[in-house]
């Protein structure tokens, strides 16, 4: 074996493998809220030579050698996030959005601490409580919920909660939920009762940093993301906030829970951050908005009820009994992607169904808005997933809707020809 050796070369089965990946991801309209197209640049630095580079500690300060362009990376990749989410502080090693919380955890939390975070089955995510999850078994987690009328977060029962358990955070953020969040509301309820007030971010980030939704940073303590979302980037997590937590922080999370970060992805982030900085961002953010509206109105107007009657954000939630009764989320889904159009299926509030059958289907519009779709393609779309759910057992409709979304995707191709196991 070379070391210069392509991967057709060295390992043709997993070759195979990231084409026919390539394949499904150009082929079909991929509306999994949390997943995107990341530009080929992202790619190149996560693939680079920084995957060869251990180096544990900050710049500057390490306990490996060599590190001179190891540690101007990191630096640069700080000094974007910084710079693009107008922060005291960041730091950019965390693994995923899932270190990243736990980082900020383990750093200001003690096991058993009282903490109020949004009830995953009411939209929350699994490191905000859920009872399998290493967040719901070291701390005390309170769950707060939707509105039943309204479908969005409750905030008076969010108050009465924080009185009643005085939590030391507060954690504001979400997996699916369409709405805004009131921050001033939570600040307020916060300093209140002295909580500190953590923002997940991880689904929104990518419209922050494309200047069209408010920045939580102007009312947390700490934000925390992923940034491989709307964001685009390469797969990892981030951590930023007032500079009074960062040494603690850092800490927990180098030596705490990691080892050495991963300067491929770091790379990657420091990438991301600065095409995020460039006004074309803006324009991408913007569209993403307004695609989530039209597609929304699309489903809406074919009869499929969305929870809390539509979206402010990326994503949308809808209920598959507005179909039909009997409709699961795993059946509407598991149909979708069969005709070429990938969603997730999800628990709706208060779902009568098991999260692994469900009554809800998750849709978001990141990675079709950087595939290039606008609003009429939305429509398109929204027609598409009414036909399929609701002839879900006429194999005419489901083929010819095969057709109509290969079709579709042909004119919105995700990364140009040439680029390695293009379709
Ligand atoms: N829960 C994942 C999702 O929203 O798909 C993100 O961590």
């Amino acid at each position: 074996m070379q070391m210069s050796d392509s991967i057709e070369v060295a390992d043709p089965h997993v070759a195979e493998l990231i084409a026919a990946e390539n394949q499904r991801q150009g082929r079909g309209i991929q509306l999994i809220a949390s997943e995107n197209y990341a530009p080929v640049s992202v790619m190149e630095a996560s693939g680079s030579v920084f995957t060869n580079k251990y180096a544990e500690g900050y710049p500057f300060k390490r306990y490996y050698e060599g590190c001179d362009s190891t540690d101007q990376l990191e630096q640069l990749a700080i000094d974007r996030a910084k710079a693009l989410f107008d922060v005291e502080w960041a730091n950019v090693q965390p693994h995923s959005g899932s270190t990243a919380n736990m980082g900020v955890y383990t750093a200001l939390l003690d096991h058993g601490d009282t903490v109020l975070g949004m009830a995953l089955d009411h939209g929350g995510h699994l490191t905000h409580g859920s009872h399998v999850n290493f967040s719901g078994i070291d701390y005390n987690f309170v769950g707060y919920s939707l509105d039943p009328d309204t479908e969005r977060i409750d905030m008076d029962q969010v108050e009465l909660l924080a009185k009643e358990h005085r939590p030391k955070m507060i954690v504001v953020g979400y997996s699916s939920y369409s709405r805004r969040l009131d921050y001033e509301r939570f600040r307020a309820i916060a300093d209140e009762v002295e909580a500190i007030m953590m923002v997940d971010a991880a689904h929104f980030i990518g419209l922050v940093a494309g200047k069209a939704m408010p920045n939580p940073a102007q009312w947390a303590d700490i934000v925390t993301c992923t940034t491989h979302k709307a964001l685009r980037g390469p797969r990892g997590g981030l951590i930023m906030g007032k500079a009074e937590y960062g040494q603690k922080i850092d800490k927990a999370v180098f030596p705490g829970i990691q080892g050495g970060a991963i300067f491929s992805q770091i790379a990657g982030k420091a990438v991301c951050f600065h095409l995020c900085a460039q006004p074309e961002f803006r324009a991408y953010a913007t569209q993403i908005l307004s695609n989530a509206n039209a597609l929304a109105q699309g489903l809406m107007d074919g009869g499929l009820r969305l929870i809390s009657g539509g979206t402010d954000n990326h994503l949308m939630l809808g209920d598959t009994r507005s179909i039909d009764e009997e409709l699961t989320g795993k059946r509407a889904a598991s149909t979708l992607d069969e005709v070429g159009i990938t969603l997730n299926r999800n628990a709706i509030p208060n779902d009568p169904r098991k999260p692994w059958i469900t009554s809800g289907i998750r849709l978001g519009t990141p990675s079709v808005t950087s595939a290039g779709m606008k609003e009429l393609e939305m429509a398109t779309v929204a027609d598409l997933i009414i036909r399929t759910l609701t002839e879900i057992d006429n194999p005419g409709t489901l083929a010819d809707v095969s057709v109509a979304t290969a079709e579709l995707m042909q004119e919105f191709p995700p990364y140009l020809a040439g680029f390695p196991g293009h379709v």
